[in-house]
């Protein structure tokens, strides 16, 4: 090999070379754009060298010619490879800059719960549904009739005054007790009976912490052949026991218009007597009020406060937190 071609060879050879680096550090199509026309333009570098020929002998020439088509083809190999990597990338690019988040933010619905009044009434009807007790419900809004004289009130009675009960413009009167719907269940229909009434009643009290308004009840009324206080006071033992667990009870003797004899039960809870319910056989006369024969018919009714109830087993200090819809006493439930 004589000198000039050694010397044309190696100028290609760093031709490619400082083609294959150049064609490495570009990043952009242009760029690869400008070092094709820089490195295989007619203008390129391998013309310039081809043109140094004429010193080469005859024979070296093809050698040459066959040189530099291997380098031009090898720049070009280089320059394909990087162009399919640079639009790969720029078409990642493009992918990663316009994607369409359609996701939308939710729209936050706080979870809601029971009332704790409404907790307690649920598990005290509950309780009697499981003895087999049929739930009644009624209207708050009542008559003189079905709120007090069917239910043995003389006349004069201090729960009829205006200071204790709420009167309506018509002569109406907000229920001041459940009572009002046994009246009329019983009138539609016979015994035997076993009924369970939750529900919100009326009273013209001074609000403070242990009296409110409004407030509510859940009464049981049971009326069948040969009924006794002994199966009152086994029902009202059972269902104690299912909601404050085994804890000692008492009857006191006691009076309610409607229930005679009558007794105030209480329930030692945390080492304290609690008065917790009232309770009593039906009175003859609110048995004959609703055409049921006294002589034949025998009954038994208890009545409790929700509020209190749910007072004592939640250890709630005022009853107007039940009622002043605190979220941060309502959460606790
Ligand atoms: C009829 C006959 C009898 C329901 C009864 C009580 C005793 C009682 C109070 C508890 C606290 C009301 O919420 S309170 O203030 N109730 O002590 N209730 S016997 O007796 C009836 C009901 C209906 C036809």
């Amino acid at each position: 090999m004589t000198v000039q071609l050694q010397e044309l060879a190696a100028q290609l050879e760093s031709i490619r070379q400082e083609a294959q680096q150049a064609l490495a550090a570009t990043d952009s199509l242009e760029q690869l754009e400008q070092l094709r026309v820089k490195y295989l333009g007619k203008k390129g570098p391998i013309p310039q060298v081809l043109g140094g020929m004429a010193k080469l002998d005859a024979a070296d020439r093809p050698r040459i010619g066959a040189l530099a088509n291997e380098v031009k083809e090898a720049i070009q190999s280089d320059l394909d490879r990087r162009r399919t990597a640079l639009q790969a990338a720029q078409i990642q690019a493009q992918l990663e800059a316009e994607t369409l988040d359609i996701t939308m933010s939710g729209v936050y619905r706080p979870q809601g719960r029971i009332h704790p009044i409404n907790g307690m009434m649920d598990r005290v009807t509950d309780i009697f549904v499981g003895l087999g007790y049929t739930v009644a419900e009624g209207p708050e809004m009542e008559t003189d009739y079905y709120n007090f004289e069917a239910l043995n009130f003389l006349h004069d009675h201090p729960a009829r005054d205006m200071q204790d009960t709420l009167y309506l413009p018509d002569g109406n009167i907000m229920r001041t007790h459940t009572s009002s719907v046994q009246i009329r269940y019983m009138e539609t229909n016979e015994p035997p009976v076993r009924i369970v009434m939750p529900g919100r009643c009326y009273r013209r009290d001074t609000v403070d912490a242990t009296h409110s308004a409004v407030f509510h009840q859940v009464e049981i009324l049971a009326v069948d052949e040969g009924l006794t206080f002994t199966d009152l006071k086994g029902t009202i033992k059972v269902f104690l026991e299912q909601l404050f667990g085994e804890v000692p009870i008492r009857f006191r003797p006691s009076f309610f218009p409607f229930t005679e004899p009558s007794a105030e039960v209480d329930v030692q809870w945390k080492g304290r007597w609690l008065e917790i319910m009232g309770c009593g056989m039906v009175d003859p006369n609110v048995l004959k009020a609703v055409g049921y024969d006294p002589e034949v018919y025998t009954g038994f009714a208890a009545g409790m406060g929700v509020e209190r109830l749910a007072m004592v087993l939640h250890q709630i200090d005022d009853i107007r937190r039940l009622y002043t819809s605190d979220l941060r006493f309502l959460q606790q439930f």
